[in-house]
């Protein structure tokens, strides 16, 4: 076996520089932090030390070899391409591993999806030590801020609506009944129409309930804002052309149980007849993450584009908001939380979801065991 010690900054550049000298069959044998002494002892250099080997017919083979019952676990490089691509490092300091192992049982616990969780760790991980050997003075904020602008890599978020001069936006709320569509509808209305003095038109879709159409135009009147009702696609085709002075147009459509199948397809029709810019899809935060991804499934072929959360304010858990976002890649758009129009909506943020997965003293620990 050829074996070779390498020190470096971070794990990609290990990884980098061992597939090269020994090829993709190569393994990682161990890796620890070090300090390198500068001249005089002074200021140490925080690296890391990677052993990594090669069995001499592995050079040329590509066959994996079973690992035995029992051994250590061993990583291929060619394994931890990914790891790699994200720029995650891993940490086997004991200290340390034990730390980011409780960490991930914590995110385990709150129900954050196994794989989401351990990106989450080798993050938090590849961005305390990377500051580390940066020489960077490390204080829990700064990680968070770090970390919280690179959450982004995994959870998408759109950010509000952005509208450029010129160009209209038709945005169609989409989702189960009782979710909020129209109390979200109309905070939207209000907050772009009054906030930030924008034409707004709303499109009422309801060919069953005039209710919901009532209730759509109760808010809209308070607002000052005129509702065109459609009880047909071609009605919802026509609303949509008339309203060409508006910046802005909402349509708020009515909800069924995703499992009605003629509500799916008259949904899917109308949204067909209305080619909307975006769809969200409005999910109610305190849904269970198996419920939500039904739900999901049912109304993605209305060409769901963003997801809006509601109900924040009724649950502690943004565990299924979390892994929606991950697993669907549909970026989060706004969360509400309460009945007030307008007040209870926010932007979402990635801030609302760092906070709820990790605290202040699980990076102060880490950096206190980094210090050492
Ligand atoms: N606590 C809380 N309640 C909300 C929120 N958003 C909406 N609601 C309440 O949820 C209930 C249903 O809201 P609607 O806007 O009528 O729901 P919908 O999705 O339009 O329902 P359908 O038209 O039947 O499909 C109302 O009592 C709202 O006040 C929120 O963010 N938090
Ligand atoms: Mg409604």
């Amino acid at each position: 076996m050829r074996i070779k010690t390498y020190e470096v900054r971070s794990m990609p550049e290990a990884l980098a520089r061992i597939k090269q000298d020994l090829g993709p069959d190569a393994v990682i044998l161990n890796i620890r932090r070090i300090k390198r002494r500068r001249l005089f002892g002074l200021l140490g250099d925080k690296l890391i030390e990677v052993i990594a080997g090669v069995r001499d017919r592995e050079r040329t083979s590509k066959t994996k070899q079973p690992q035995a019952p029992g051994s250590p676990k061993i990583v291929r490089v060619s394994e931890t391409e990914h790891v790699m691509e994200s720029s995650e490092a891993t940490s086997t300091d004991t200290g340390m591993r034990r730390l980011l192992d409780d960490l991930h049982d914590h995110l385990n616990k709150l129900g954050i999806h196994r794989e989401l969780a351990q990106r989450i760790v080798f993050m938090l991980d590849d961005i305390a030590s990377t500051q580390m050997t940066q020489g960077i003075e490390l204080n829990t904020q700064e990680i968070r801020s770090t970390f919280i602008q690179r959450l982004e890599q995994i959870i998408p978020i759109a950010g509000e609506i952005s509208l450029t001069n010129g160009e209209r936006q038709v945005i169609a709320l989409v989702g189960p009944t009782g979710v909020g569509k129209t109390t979200t509808t109309a905070k939207l209305a209000a907050l772009y129409s009054i906030l930030k003095r924008r034409s707004v038109g709303l499109i009422s879709i309801d060919a069953y309930r005039i209710a919901a159409y009532e209730q759509l135009k109760t808010y809209a009147e308070i607002i000052n804002l005129p509702v065109q009702l459609a009880l047909s696609p071609r009605g919802a085709r026509e609303a949509v052309e008339n309203q060409t002075n508006c910046e802005l147009v909402f349509i708020d459509t009515v909800g069924r149980s995703p499992s009605h199948e003629m509500h799916m397809a008259e949904l899917q029709s109308y949204i067909t007849a209305m080619q909307p810019d975006q769809v969200y899809l409005t999910l109610d935060a305190t849904t269970k993450y198996m419920d939500l991804l039904e739900v999901y499934d049912k109304y993605r072929q209305t060409g769901v584009s963003r997801l809006l959360f509601t109900k924040l304010d009724e649950t502690l858990s943004l565990d299924s908001l979390i892994n929606m976002a991950y697993r669907t890649k549909q970026p989060l758009s706004y969360f509400t939380t309460g009945q007030s129009v307008p007040d209870d909506i926010e932007v979402a943020s990635h801030t609302r979801l760092f906070d709820f997965m990790i605290h202040e003293k699980h990076l102060q620990a880490i950096l206190d065991q980094m210090k050492e």
